[in-house]
């Protein structure tokens, strides 16, 4: 039994919360494993509830000025009065995200025995097996991305046995059309919201299979085949014939080829990257999946699911986001609900971000592409939405997006609503992509994108009365702040997080610049603005201040952390390089915390991250545990709760952040791996500068680290260390407790600490 690749239970799954996901990026489905009534709940990346709709509010720029001034004056009630008349979106809810159906499976059998469901993370396949008078039944379920179509595959060990009826339902009666289209192919449709087709074929070796009415019918099959394509008028005006040639065409091809092409495309990302851990479970880690995590809700230890929830992060990341698919929504692309939580869109105050975290350090950087594709879809309706609300320059969106790139402010609520940093954060993500990947065409073609979100605080930001540059109006997510006189308030001006994004933003599009050798004036424009930027303060409880103004927050233990920004996805706070911010940010956990904070899966996420960037191994333990215990359903998949998928990534980025960081300017090995952690390798995690890293460690030692130089970059790491080359000592440069060295691209290093 693989301990750390291979989820599997004894029992069907009661709920949807112990169903397992499979997906090619842009179908999805949620097996229940069920022996006579199987259930699999189906998913499309592109159904969501209809078409684009313009919201800006128009009276918007002609109260800036007045909004501006309201919160300068301490106004806050009023502010925040003239939001609701002047700001927020004409209609307060972009698309919603639907789930396309439900497959049902009725398969005749006797008395079952020996039932297991597993779902195996090194292949991307699903299985269901049980014994049924004396005949062993499987099967398996994958979903192709090289052949787009689900499969369900049946064998049984003797000839003849397979006897089952499927149809598919619509949620809550939501198609068109559900009939036999031919003898053995049924076709679902639905002509409201985005319009799609789902195509159902079967095929078998033995006995018969064919329609009969909307229903598929297998009688006496040595083994059989189902598989369903589906397509939205999304990416295609012809999309009813497109998912009807994928679906005869992989009868064709056979459920063996599907399987072997299947597996073939998914290896080829997974393979990249291994992870391995000490096992201290005393035994519990050959148990089934839900059992070990109950043991570790119970106090027990289980290395090995840390490693699994590692890997199943990188699972979901193929799973849930490949080229050409649309990017990972709050529940990836696994959604039960008419009217999912949030309307499962992009709330892009850090959710979005989270589920992308993990994709570089993980090797997975294609799994990123289909993040910039959305934000090509956003930039046109940001400029829009910049010059109808603000008639600024560049391109911005508010705190959510939707299967349209809408960019207009998202609900009434004052907390979340007006907050106009959510392409800009985004965009750090095409400047992450090229600092790990050395991509320069990539930087290139996207320099635009990163200078439109630039444009927009060229021309938005206002200053304050120390004449720093600040945003107004806007909020820190979702927190509310106490004024010293006691008013309760969320809008205000320069909140720090708005300050620590611009650092980014400004500094990506400077560098950007430099490197390719262009736009020498826009560059300079950015970088003097960046100096004009707020610093992170630190305030009465020593903490990183979260406002402009040193306010107490409502809720202390608030699971957003935004004034830590700068800690981590940025580096603006290091423990190298700012010890004293580093201390605040300490502090700043530490509050949050002992108030309740990380109560959320995502939040807990973040804080894993936050504490390896502060080299705490053992709060990054403490923090796993946490996330294991009181945040992952029985499926492994995070918890908000609900179901919310931004915690998997955020949770698989901090593991990876435990044992890797790359982040100003120099590479650290295992900088905050916790004691229990005591023995581990990795293999192929990825370094900012291009850099594939492999080692492994004991007690706290490194041991066989070999760097493969993608890019040819120079490379700096922390530690004292000799360098090789192909047995050959390589010139370093020891100095600051760091090692320093030239690559050539393509060669291997074998680091060897001292
Ligand atoms: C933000 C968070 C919530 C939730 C929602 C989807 O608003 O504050 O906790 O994750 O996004």
């Amino acid at each position: 039994m693989n301990k750390s690749e291979l989820l599997w239970y004894k029992q069907p799954a009661e709920n949807w919360d112990q169903a397992l996901p499979v997906g090619s990026g842009r179908i999805g489905g949620m097996i229940f494993g069920r022996v006579n009534d199987e259930l699999i709940q189906l998913n499309e990346d592109s159904i969501w509830s209809g078409g684009f709709r313009y919201r800006n509010n128009s009276k918007a720029y002609d109260n800036l000025e007045k909004m501006r001034t309201l919160i300068r004056e301490g106004k806050t009630k009023e502010a925040e009065d003239l939001c609701g008349d002047a700001f927020y979106g004409t209609n307060e809810n972009q698309r919603h995200y639907q789930p396309l159906g439900d497959l049902h499976i009725w398969q005749s059998t006797g008395d079952v025995t020996d039932y297991k469901r597993t779902l195996d993370l090194s292949t991307a396949v699903s299985t269901v097996e049980f014994t049924s008078d004396g005949v062993n039944y499987k099967r398996e379920v994958f979903i192709s991305y090289p052949d787009n179509v689900m499969a369900v595959y049946f064998t049984a060990s003797e000839k003849g046995k397979i006897n089952f009826v499927s149809v598919i339902d619509g949620k809550d009666d939501n198609y068109d059309k559900n009939e036999a289209y031919d003898e053995n192919t049924l076709l679902f449709t639905m002509s409201d919201g985005i319009p799609y087709a789902a195509v159902v074929s079967v095929s078998s070796e033995g006995g018969t299979a064919k329609t009969d009415a909307n229903r598929i019918k297998v009688e006496n099959a040595d083994s059989a085949l189902l598989v369903l394509a589906c397509q939205t008028s999304y990416r295609t005006g012809d999309y009813e014939n497109l998912a009807k040639c994928q679906a005869k065409k992989a009868l064709r091809t056979g459920a063996e080829k599907l399987k072997e092409r299947h597996i073939a495309d998914y290896k080829k990302l997974y393979d990249r990257c291994d992870f391995k851990l000490n096992d201290n479970s005393g035994g519990n880690s050959e148990k089934p999946t839900d059992e070990r995590l109950k043991l570790v809700r119970e106090g027990g230890k289980d290395n090995k699911l840390v490693e699994m929830y590692f890997n199943f992060s990188r699972y979901l990341m193929i799973a849930g986001s490949r080229e050409g698919t649309l990017p990972l929504n709050l529940q990836g692309i696994w959604n039960k609900d008419m009217w999912p939580a949030w309307g499962g869109k992009y709330t892009i105050n850090i959710n979005t971000e989270m589920n992308y975290w993990g994709a570089e350090i993980q090797n997975l950087p294609e799994c990123h592409t289909a993040l910039f594709d959305h934000i090509e879809r956003m930039r046109e309706n940001g400029r829009v939405t910049a010059r109808e609300m603000y008639r600024c320059k560049g391109a911005v969106c508010h705190h959510n997006t939707d299967i349209w790139g809408d960019t207009a402010p998202q609900d009434k609520w004052l907390p979340g609503t007006l907050w106009s940093m959510g392409l800009a954060w985004l965009c750090l993500h095409i400047y992450e992509h090229y600092l790990f990947t050395g991509d320069k065409d990539f930087l290139a073609e996207k320099y635009d994108t990163l200078k439109e979100a630039a444009e927009f605080f060229v021309d938005y930001l206002i200053e304050d009365d120390k004449g720093r540059l600040i945003t107004s109006p806007s909020v820190s997510p979702e927190n509310t702040y106490i004024t010293k006189d006691g008013a309760y308030g969320t809008i205000c001006q320069g909140p720090s997080m708005d300050s620590q994004i611009l650092n980014c933003l400004f500094k990506a599009v400077y560098e950007s610049a430099d490197i390719l050798g262009i736009d020498k004036d826009f560059a300079d424009k950015v970088r003097e603005m960046r100096s004009r930027l707020p610093e992170p303060e630190i305030g009465q409880y020593g903490q990183i201040m979260e406002w402009a103004e040193d306010y107490d927050e409502a809720e202390p233990g608030h699971r957003h952390i935004s004034q830590l920004f700068a800690l981590y996805p940025a580096d603006i706070i290091s423990k190298h390089n700012t010890p004293v911010l580093a201390d605040a940010a300490v502090a700043t956990l530490n509050r949050r915390l002992s108030h309740g904070g990380g109560h959320t899966g995502w939040s807990r996420a973040w804080i894993i991250n936050m504490w390896a960037r502060l080299y705490n191994g053992e709060k990054v333990g403490e923090n796993v545990r946490a996330l294991l215990s009181n945040s992952t359903n029985p499926n492994m998949f995070d918890m908000h709760p609900p179901f919310q998928i931004d915690g998997n990534f955020g949770g698989g980025a901090g593991i990876a952040e435990a044992v890797l960081q790359s982040h100003s300017g120099e590479i650290s090995f295992i900088p905050a791996v916790p004691s229990e952690w005591s023995e581990g390798s990795v293999k192929g995690i990825i370094a900012r500068g291009g850099f594939e890293i492999s080692f492994d460690w004991q007690d706290g030692k490194v041991k066989n680290a070999v760097i493969i130089s993608k890019c040819g970059n120079p490379c700096t790491i922390y530690g004292n260390a000799n360098v090789k080359c192909g047995g050959a000592d390589v010139a370093v440069n020891n100095a600051d407790g760091q090692t320093s060295f030239a690559t050539e691209k393509g060669a291997a290093y074998e680091i060897c600490f001292m």
